[in-house]
């Protein structure tokens, strides 16, 4: 009988000293976030993810971390929108203009020539109707953080210079798989066909397309020097990226888990910015030095392209809602008033 008892006041110990550590073990396990993205680890997207990954387990006590998983490895930002509303995945930074299926309004960004210059993108995304646009997403199982810069959009192909709207016709352009864009690269000519982005250095290595449009940054850090020959610059839309979160996990966060990830999610968007405007600056001279032909598009050319694209930003205004879109314009033209 001793023996017994012995062994279950041993047991008993046992346990309350496992329940201690268990629990313990419990709560020094982190919180892990899977982060997926689209470009490489070396590019800017890439940098900034990492900064924010950083960020996070310092915020947060290293009680919640970032597993960073780039080059879609996790599917193209289609995919992951998916999988972040169905709860499968927790964080991805992607474009805005992939999301345009998702929740209409995020079509405003995709308006050509929307911008003139970083300064109005920055006041308009960080303001108030940047916000608008964000309050929409949580009705769509997602919550945007903040928009990092993807950048202005240039134009790339390997078969000859873009000096007028003129020269695209022919043109396989590879457009991101959005209807603004295609509808205004068939407007001004190109062959638009719609890709993902993790099909499109492929596409131009075999020529399924000729040419695509994004930001000095992306053409560098994608290598597209290796697969293109032109470069024509016409900064013909400023394209933000968006870091989203999936809202069924967003909601089981603690509210001080919350802040960590949206105070997280704005120092990555300023140290972001910073750093892609920085490397923007010397990417044309290093396209330059990998043998590509770069033509700044003559500023008359441009506004002829400008002018051809207006019926693209009447659709626009339509889909998005003429409330948004006049409080948009307004907010333009007041930022360029005070200048
Ligand atoms: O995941 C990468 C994309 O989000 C982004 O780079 C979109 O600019 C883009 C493109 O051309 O697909």
């Amino acid at each position: 009988m001793k023996t017994v008892r012995r062994s279950l006041v041993a047991a008993a110990a046992a346990l309350l000293l496992a329940t201690p550590l268990l629990s313990l073990a419990q709560d020094i396990k982190p919180r892990l976030i899977r982060f997926g993205y689209g470009l490489n680890e070396q590019s800017n997207q890439g940098r900034a993810v990492r900064l924010f990954a950083s960020e996070v387990e310092k915020l947060s006590g290293g009680k919640m971390k970032v597993r960073a998983i780039g080059a879609a490895a996790l599917g193209p930002d289609t995919q992951m929108q998916q999988a972040l509303i169905g709860g499968a995945q927790e964080m991805m930074v992607g474009s805005t203009a992939t999301l345009v299926g998702i929740s209409k309004e995020m079509a405003l960004w995709d308006t050509p020539f929307l911008f003139n210059n970083a300064k109005e993108a920055d006041a308009i995304l960080d303001g108030p109707i940047g916000q608008k646009v964000l309050d929409k997403l949580p009705e769509k199982g997602l919550v945007g953080l903040v928009y990092w810069e993807n950048g202005f959009r240039n134009l790339t192909n390997s078969k000859r210079p873009v000096t007028k709207a003129e020269d695209l016709d022919g043109i396989k352009l590879r457009v991101m798989q959005n209807n603004v864009y295609l509808e205004s690269f068939k407007t001004l000519g190109a062959n638009a066909v719609p890709l993902p982005f993790s099909e499109l250095f492929s596409a131009l290595e075999t020529k399924t397309v000729d040419g695509q449009e994004n930001p000095f940054n992306t053409i560098l850090s994608s290598k597209f020097y290796e697969v293109q020959k032109y470069v024509s610059v016409t900064n013909h839309v400023y394209s933000p990226w968006i870091v989203l979160v999936s809202k069924k996990w967003w909601d089981g966060l603690s509210k001080a888990e919350q802040k960590v990830l949206l105070d997280a999610a704005k120092a990555s968007r300023d140290f972001e910015r910073k750093d892609t405007r920085e490397e923007a600056a010397k990417a044309v001279n290093e396209l330059k030095a990998k043998g590509m032909q770069v033509n700044e598009v003559a500023p008359a050319e441009v506004a002829r392209m400008r002018d051809k694209l207006t019926r693209v930003n009447a659709g626009i205004g339509a889909s998005v809602g003429m409330d948004l879109w006049n409080e948009t314009q307004a907010a333009l033209g007041k930022l360029r008033a005070s200048k």
